[in-house]
């Protein structure tokens, strides 16, 4: 029989690995290493070895779902979408709300929010980096002029010294793990800063176990150090930055100091004193972060603290240097440069400016588009929640919010609001059990695109296959609904390739990017403004992408998140992720192979918590918040902080969102999903059983709310 080897990119993760899919007779039935594929030269983690297992899933969505009497039925296509469009001319734009999709392609994604701000007239459009790096965007959008990652993932191999803090980086985005291990190889220190001694952890030269929720103090700490030795470089702070002086007072306070910082973070002053050093020291250092510096109540000014840090030692526009924020999802970079974000067309330009907005009122050939920021999805789903949104109508393209929000019992108020639900997906996902209308998408191995990595390398996707069922891909289900609702010309695209052609005239970073190009040599690293630019690998080399052209530093001050512990909820609860599995598991627990090394979740605490509480490893326990409580599996570890107790995210029987806290930084309004108040309680045998008051089930049910 013959195979056919269809060279595309991982649908998992932001580090946008390459590789072969493998088909026979129409069927995906391995994946094969791509060994020119620039960013992981052959190698996979786990889930890219195994990306196929899913594609094939009896489960696949594969004819559009209507509810009837209560119940999600089986209907045709012209059922279903005439449906919908019937129903979208009963609402205002106001009251539309659009979630678009960081797992899908940058066509899908630009369609969308072209379909909500062209069509629908609504300016709500969001996406799950609101839950992820919209702190980045706001916080190095301040600093650099821009939120990307400033270098490259092969250039952290020139580092002398890495400084990982909140990226577990071998778990979570392992073939860039691979290259800070190589970089150790050849000599570099790798320092780690980390509530848990996590697989990371293992392998850093200096581990800094810290309280979750202490990071600015940390960052400033090691700031005060440096500055307190002369170690800052000067050269490059006289050169390229302002308002160092404002940064250096808050810094330089007594409440900085070493011993201080030591008493907030929990770590030892000697290591803090290491690891400044070693920072100092060593030209040029890197710095990686993601989630445990992003997800906070304070994430911005987290963020913001990492990058005065790597302006202080100079590191920046340097190989080897550089502030890299690691993005998640395989296409969020890619969903933000198309504007799947409430206040930015695509491109990062303002939504506010007219200017802009007449720009793409003529790109598109239409008129009106909303002249406000919208709504972020956060906010939306407080305000839902409350009872005082306007919204009605959401249209929701790959999220499966009822596990990935915070608060998942407010969730679930939220959508008791909603007049009509229509979710698009892969699969009948919690979020789509409580549709109105689901419409069956193909997956990464059905339809053509490119998605861009976190370090803003647009790359590939190549249809291997048909899709299953009556699936369609999501540009064409978003064009024919445009169509049903008077827009047929503005979105009529023969191919995905014409897509992109408007995609690098409405986003200037994308302008020099084609198939064509793409070809050969396979990918290139935004920006890239034109046919003949070899794309950029490095961000702000000779000057920031700021007004001036100068690094903003920021005097930031400590503060703890919104909920800290109790007598009554006397642990710190920390989330997070597990190599084998992702997100809401929809791809990833169907997949037999990563499946079976991780069947479900568990929370994560230290022996002396445990023993105090008289709790075994493996013993099923309760955990509680304010929000929610969660019966789980205790894993008894002594890679976890004394105080902290950490649950991954993945497991819907033992949802780790009923206990989170729907608490928002004020700029970025991503929610605090490292650090919130819990309790633990043993689970005694039922004779012996207090008439306690027993809640809703964890498990969640089928059916409208
Ligand atoms: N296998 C797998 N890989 C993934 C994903 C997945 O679901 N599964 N998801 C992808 C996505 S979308 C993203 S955004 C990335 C996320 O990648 P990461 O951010 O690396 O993953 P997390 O597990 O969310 O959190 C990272 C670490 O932050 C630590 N942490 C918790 N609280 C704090 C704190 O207050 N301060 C500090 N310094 N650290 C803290 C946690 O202990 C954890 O080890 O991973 C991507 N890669
Ligand atoms: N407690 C806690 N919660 C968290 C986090 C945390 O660290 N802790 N992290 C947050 C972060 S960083 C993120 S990024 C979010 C992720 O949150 P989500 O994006 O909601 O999570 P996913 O499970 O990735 O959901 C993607 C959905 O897209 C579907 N899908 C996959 N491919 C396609 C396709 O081609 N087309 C269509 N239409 N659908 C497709 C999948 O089946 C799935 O239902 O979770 C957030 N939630
Ligand atoms: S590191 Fe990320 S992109 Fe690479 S194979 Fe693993 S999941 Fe896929
Ligand atoms: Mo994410």
């Amino acid at each position: 029989m013959e195979l056919k080897y269809v060279p595309t990119t991982c649908p998992y993760c932001g580090t946008g690995c390459g590789f072969n899919l493998v088909v026979k007779d129409g069927r995906a039935t391995g994946i094969e290493p791509w060994h020119r594929a620039p960013v992981n030269s052959g190698k996979l983690c786990q889930k890219g070895r195994y990306a196929h297992e899913f594609i094939h899933s009896k489960d696949r969505l594969v004819k559009p779902l209507v509810r009837k009497n209560g119940q999600l039925v089986e209907a045709s296509w012209e059922e279903a979408l005439d449906l919908i469009a019937g129903k979208f001319m009963t609402f205002r734009p106001e009251e539309f709300a659009c979630l678009s999709s960081a797992k899908v392609s940058n066509e899908d994604n630009y369609l969308m929010q072209k379909f909500s701000r062209a069509v629908l007239k609504t300016p709500n459009i969001d996406h799950c980096a609101r839950l992820c790096h919209s702190s980045t965007v706001a916080g190095l959008a301040a600093v650099f002029g821009s939120g990307a990652m400033t270098n490259s993932i092969a250039d952290l191999e020139e580092s002398k010294c890495i400084f990982i803090i909140g990226s577990n980086t071998l778990e979570q985005h392992p073939l860039i793990g691979r290259r800070v291990m190589l970089a150790k190889k050849r000599g570099a220190k790798i320092i780690y800063a980390d509530p848990r001694r996590t697989p990371t952890a293992k392998q850093a030269d200096l581990y800094l176990s810290m309280y979750s929720g202490t990071d600015v103090a940390l960052l400033n700490g090691l700031m005060h150090h440096i500055i307190e030795k002369g170690r800052e470089d000067r050269e490059f702070i006289g050169k390229r930055t302002k308002n160092y002086e404002a940064m250096k007072t808050v810094v330089m306070q007594e409440a900085y100091s070493l011993p201080e910082v030591s008493k907030i973070t929990g770590v030892p002053e000697d290591n803090l004193k290491i690891a400044a050093e070693w920072i100092a020291s060593s030209k040029p250092s890197a710095l990686i972060y993601s989630m445990g510096i992003t997800q906070h109540t304070v994430g911005v000014d987290n963020v913001r603290s990492t990058a005065n840090l790597m302006l202080l030692t100079g590191n920046l526009g340097v190989p080897g240097g550089g502030v890299n924020p690691l993005r998640g999802q395989n296409n969020v970079q890619g969903a933000c440069d198309m504007g799947c974000l409430p206040d930015v067309y695509p491109g990062y330009r303002k939504v506010a400016d007219p200017e802009t907005r007449r720009k793409m009122e003529s790109l598109w050939g239409v008129s009106g588009l909303p002249e406000k920021p919208g709504t972020t999805v956060t906010e939306l789903m407080e305000e839902l929640a409350e009872g005082t949104s306007p919204v009605r109508c959401l249209y929701v393209m790959g999220e499966n919010f009822m596990l990935s929000d915070p608060e998942l019992n407010r969730v679930r108020k939220a959508l008791e609001h909603l007049d009509f639900l229509v979710v698009q997906d892969i699969f009948l996902s919690e979020t789509a059990k409580f549709a109105d209308v689901v419409l069956p998408a193909t997956c990464y191995a059905e339809e053509d695109g490119t998605q861009t990595s976190t370090e803003r390398r647009v790359q590939r996707l190549r249809k291997a296959l048909d899709p299953p069922g009556e699936a369609k891909a999501d540009w064409r289900i978003i064009c024919e609904l445009a169509g049903r609702l008077g827009y047929g010309p503005q979105f009529s695209y023969p191919g995905e390739a014409e897509i992109f052609e408007e995609i690098t005239k409405a986003v200037p970073q994308y302008g020099g990017i084609s198939y064509g190009r793409l070809e050969n040599p396979e990918s290139l690293q935004w920006p890239c403004p034109d046919r003949s630019h070899p794309g950029t690998p490095i961000l702000h080399t000779e000057k920031f992408a700021t007004p001036d052209g100068l690094g903003e530093f920021s005097a930031v001050e400590w503060a703890p998140p919104a909920e800290v512990p109790d007598a009554q909820y006397p642990f710190i609860l920390t989330t997070g992720r597990n190599i084998w599995h992702w997100h809401t598991g929809t791809m990833t627990r169907r997949s037999e192979t990563l499946d079976s090394e991780v069947r479900t979740g568990w929370v994560e605490l230290h022996p002396l918590d445990a023993e105090k509480l008289g709790i075994e490893n493996r013993e099923k326990v309760r955990v509680l918040s304010r929000r929610g409580e969660i019966e789980i599996p205790a894993m008894v570890t002594e890679d976890i902080k004394p105080g902290v107790v950490f649950i991954p995210f993945h497991f819907r029987e033992c949802a780790a969102n009923l206990l989170t806290s729907g608490a928002l930084d004020p700029v970025a309004k991503i929610p605090e999903y490292k650090a919130c108040a819990v309790r633990i309680e043993k689970i005694e045998p039922v004779e012996q059983k207090e008439p306690a008051e027993k809640k809703e089930p964890a498990e969640q049910k089928e059916g409208k709310p």
